[in-house]
């Protein structure tokens, strides 16, 4: 897999230069208490690792939600390599059909395959990420029980009851993590880091466990790229190509607005 352990609550992830990069300047940005703390590089059996905090090794028993932040989920890039050499996805083809059979057209199905963006954004409009600007990935509740069935989990209600079985219909977790977010977003406000940086395919992880203690980090920067000066994002005007808008705090005021709802008045 991508992942090993570490010594000491550390965490070894398969080596990645955008993301060495980005970690590495984190930890020098106001965003440092969001992210896993990083140690640069270790070599493995071949392989480079990078060295981050295991964020779970604090909790008893954690419930970990994985959403995946922005109204895009692939790099602008993307679009340009499929015009310039089109590479047909036999494997993203098939991802589609076992989901929803109806949704190559007849195109896509003549060739049994179909381009990454066209994958990419058809998976964005199934799920909430077009519509709300961020979707969940994943849930592993305290129990054990694994969920990451969340493909078609799209409208405003399903993503409540989701989150409502996550937290347990606990209150208390539900306004620490609201807390948390807010706090997050006020500090994405100020970033350095988050201004000069398009942040695609990056998720917020949410932990928890019996102790109502819940935390909120942002992880997976294998796509934040930074941006050519003086280029920076507000992470809220819509994305047209050529912007490299991300959506990224537009999903998150939508993630906290949601979280809100759920609370009693
Ligand atoms: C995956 O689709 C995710 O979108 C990956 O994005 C993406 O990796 C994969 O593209 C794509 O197949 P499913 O989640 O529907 O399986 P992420 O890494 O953000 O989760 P990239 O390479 O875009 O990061 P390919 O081209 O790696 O298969
Ligand atoms: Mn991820």
């Amino acid at each position: 897999g991508n992942f090993q352990a570490g010594d000491g609550g550390k965490l070894l992830k398969k080596y990645c230069e955008c993301e060495r990069q980005c970690l590495e300047k984190l930890m020098g940005d106001s965003l440092r208490p969001f992210v896993p703390g990083y140690y640069g590089v270790v070599r493995r059996d071949e392989q480079d690792y990078n060295v981050m905090d295991d964020l779970l090794a604090d909790f008893d028993s954690p419930s970990i939600m994985d959403c995946k932040m922005g109204s895009r989920t692939y790099l602008e890039e993307e679009l340009v390599k499929a015009r310039e050499r089109p590479r047909l996805r036999k494997d993203m083809y098939e991802k589609m059909v076992a989901v929803e059979p109806g949704a190559p057209s007849a195109e896509e199905r003549a060739q049994q395959a179909v381009l990454k963006p066209r994958y990419m954004q058809w998976r964005e409009t199934l799920s909430s990420t077009a519509t709300l600007g961020f979707r969940i990935e994943g849930i592993k509740k305290a129990d054990g029980t694994c969920n990451t069935n969340f493909k078609k989990t799209k409208h405003r209600e399903q993503v409540m009851q989701a989150l409502k079985d996550f937290v347990g219909g606990n209150t208390q977790i539900l306004k620490n993590y609201l807390q948390r977010l807010e706090e997050l977003r006020a500090e994405l406000e100020k970033s350095e880091f988050f201004r000069t940086h398009e942040v695609v395919g990056s998720s917020l992880l949410f932990v928890h466990d019996g102790s109502e203690r819940a935390r909120v980090w942002m992880i997976d920067f294998g796509k934040t790229v930074p941006l050519p000066p003086p280029l920076t994002l507000d992470h809220r005007t819509p994305w047209v190509e050529g912007n490299r808008e991300d959506g990224y705090l537009w999903g998150l005021d939508n993630l906290i607005d949601i979280l809100s709802a759920m609370l009693p008045a």
